[in-house]
């Protein structure tokens, strides 16, 4: 008899079991939540002003560091406690003591924005719950740390004590532009005078002797002056190889190294343009 009776009791559990998963499908099936994974953290500039120090959720005048954080969590969702940044060494370990943090009141706040809407006022126990591809904008308040080749550190806590971590060197110093080729005018030129031009230069000095024709010239000068960036002054004079003595004055623009042009002569100078 007893045997019958654990037998039939048995035999209901085993139909009521079933019934009591269907019945309750959060309670044994579904599993933690899992953190989710870090797939970016990438630095935007100081571009925007958000927040300011302390606890201070609002913009306060001064551009902020900016960074991109895109997590992935799980689809049905993780609570992120906190976000924190942290400057960090060459290892990526937190060094110099800047930390901008959700929850710390004792760090200044960071700035969480998600597709542009602001998640946490101010420092908060909790940013809530996300799902799946979520991605972050983070604001700093500059403290000054946001230079050149420096390390950052993101720290995302999740429910239950999990962190994620990941670092972001802030670029170098952009090069300089280059250098503007320097102009090298030294050499032969013809001018539309008709005459041939000898220009030495040494350095920013220029000196020419020019002509109209070797033997016999009509006109023959010599000119004097200096180069700066691309424009030639000078101060010229006839020699009595030719005919004419005129002299005055000369502002030319370098074009290139293979062509001059003039933009205000005096004492009737006739060329105009120099090429080579
Ligand atoms: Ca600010």
């Amino acid at each position: 008899m007893l045997k019958k009776i654990l037998f039939c009791v048995l035999l209901i559990m085993l139909f009521l079991l079933p019934s009591l998963y269907d019945a309750h499908p959060g309670y044994a099936q579904t599993p933690q939540p899992q953190a989710g994974n870090i797939v970016s953290f990438t630095w935007l500039g100081m571009n925007e002003d958000k927040v300011g120090q302390w606890g201070r959720g609002t913009p306060d005048g001064t551009k902020d560091g900016h960074f991109n954080l895109r997590i992935i969590n799980p689809p049905n969702g993780v609570e992120i406690t906190s976000i924190a940044v942290y400057s960090a060494n060459e290892s990526g370990a937190p060094a110099g003591g800047q930390i901008w943090h959700t929850a710390n009141t004792s760090n200044w706040v960071l700035g969480v924005f998600q597709q542009g809407r602001q998640v946490n006022p101010s420092h908060v126990r909790t940013l809530g719950v996300f799902r799946g591809d979520t991605v972050f904008d983070l604001y700093c308040n500059d403290s000054g740390w946001f230079r050149p080749n420096q390390n950052f550190l993101v720290e995302v806590v999740f429910a239950g004590g999990a962190k994620a971590t990941r670092v972001v060197k802030l670029p170098a110093t952009p090069p300089p532009p280059p250098q503007p080729q320097a102009l090298n005018i030294h050499g032969v030129w013809n001018c539309n005078d008709g005459g041939k031009y000898y220009i030495r230069q040494i350095g920013s000095k220029i000196w020419w002797f020019g002509e109209s024709s070797p033997t016999n010239p009509g006109w023959s000068n010599v000119a004097y002056g200096t180069l700066t960036s691309n424009e030639l002054r000078l101060e010229w004079a006839d020699v009595p190889k030719g005919s004419i003595m005129g002299m005055g004055t000369l502002i030319l623009q370098v074009i290139s190294n293979n062509r001059i042009e003039a933009r205000q002569k005096t004492g009737g100078f006739g060329g105009s343009i120099w090429t080579r």
